[in-house]
């Protein structure tokens, strides 16, 4: 059993208003429904991302200053199915670049079928996989002396608050040498009209990904949600630029988890917080990082401009 997730169901649940972290949404059924939300038309991230990473790989590759005649190590945080990730593989092993490329994802899964389709795809490229939570694996880093690029992507850092962005950038800083790169795929602020429906996509994709939190409880913890007296609930502004997911309870009930051993109330209307996801503008990425050793260097944009690659150099 997960005692790390089951305390922090307790927790959660316990609190007011309730929440639970959206870092649990990755287990095997929620890995399979984020690659389905990043193929839904709404989801507008991956796709502007990837065009980004398709479109401008040779730019990337210079504006991250690599060299031929040294080794370094790519280390992606956060991997996933690599999609984008493989645009730039692809390329730099073609110029024959002397790299090892270091995939981190919380979800073992999700490392084991990246590293097949990679070894399959781009049999040249030297994989090391590793296991863990993004901040876990920081101290990690300060392992090797090697030349370190830093990826990022997919807006996955908008799905910490704004105390952790700031926390986890700072110990990122402290955890890099002078002259390491950091490539930060940010999803830019935008209307509502074009974000909330990343969030809310007509195939309820999203929804189910959203109760599939609800479901790993129950499976893992021998609870009793009631899945369908649960509903899914986005919301967005642009003046806060801040999605955040919910679950509402549509009626007044009890829930028991016998991993807990333990009961907890929900009234009619009443909503469990399941995720934050920020969107960043040049203003507020600046702001994290004046508290840190990391300066913009490059802004690589997609075609629509509605997402941004950041490049960031860490100084002296
Ligand atoms: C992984 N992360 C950046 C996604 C996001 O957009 O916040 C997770 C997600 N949640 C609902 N849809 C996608």
């Amino acid at each position: 059993m997960n005692n790390t997730f089951l305390n922090d169901v307790d927790k959660g649940l316990s609190n007011t208003p309730k929440y639970l972290l959206s870092k649990y949404f990755y287990d095997k059924i929620g890995d399979a429904l984020f690659v389905d939300i990043m193929n839904m038309p709404e989801y507008y991230l991956t796709r502007a991302e990837f065009d980004i990473f398709k479109n401008q790989t040779q730019n990337l590759i210079e504006t991250l200053k690599l060299r031929k005649d040294t080794f370094f190590e790519l280390i992606e945080l956060g991997a996933g199915d690599g999609t984008k990730t493989k645009q730039l593989l692809k390329a730099l092993d073609t110029a024959n670049y002397n790299f090892n490329y270091v995939p981190i994802d919380i979800s073992q899964n999700a490392l084991d079928q990246l590293k097949s389709s990679i070894n399959s795809e781009l049999p040249n490229i030297n994989t090391t996989p590793k296991q863990g939570d993004y901040f876990n694996v920081l101290s990690s880093l300060k392992q090797s002396n090697h030349p370190k690029v830093i990826l990022f992507l997919g807006s996955n850092i908008g799905n910490l608050n704004d105390i952790l962005a700031q926390d986890f950038l700072t110990k990122l800083a402290d955890s890099l040498q002078a002259n390491d790169k950091l490539c930060i795929g940010l999803d830019l602020i935008k209307s509502e009209k074009i974000v909330l429906p990343a969030y809310n996509d007509s195939q309820g994709i999203t929804r189910r990904f959203n109760l599939n939190l609800l479901e790993r409880i129950n499976k893992e913890f021998d609870a009793n949600f009631d899945i369908d007296t649960f509903k899914h609930q986005p919301e967005y502004t642009e003046d806060e630029g801040i999605a955040r997911s919910y679950l509402v309870s549509t009626k007044s009930q009890t829930v028991t988890i016998k991993a807990l051993n333990k009961s907890f109330h929900f009234m009619e209307g009443e909503r469990i917080h399941t995720e934050t996801s920020r969107k960043y503008n040049d203003a507020i990425l600046n702001g994290f990082l004046k508290k840190t050793s990391l300066k913009v260097i490059d802004k690589l944009m997609d075609s629509n401009q509605y997402f941004a690659d950041y490049i960031l150099n860490k100084d002296e």
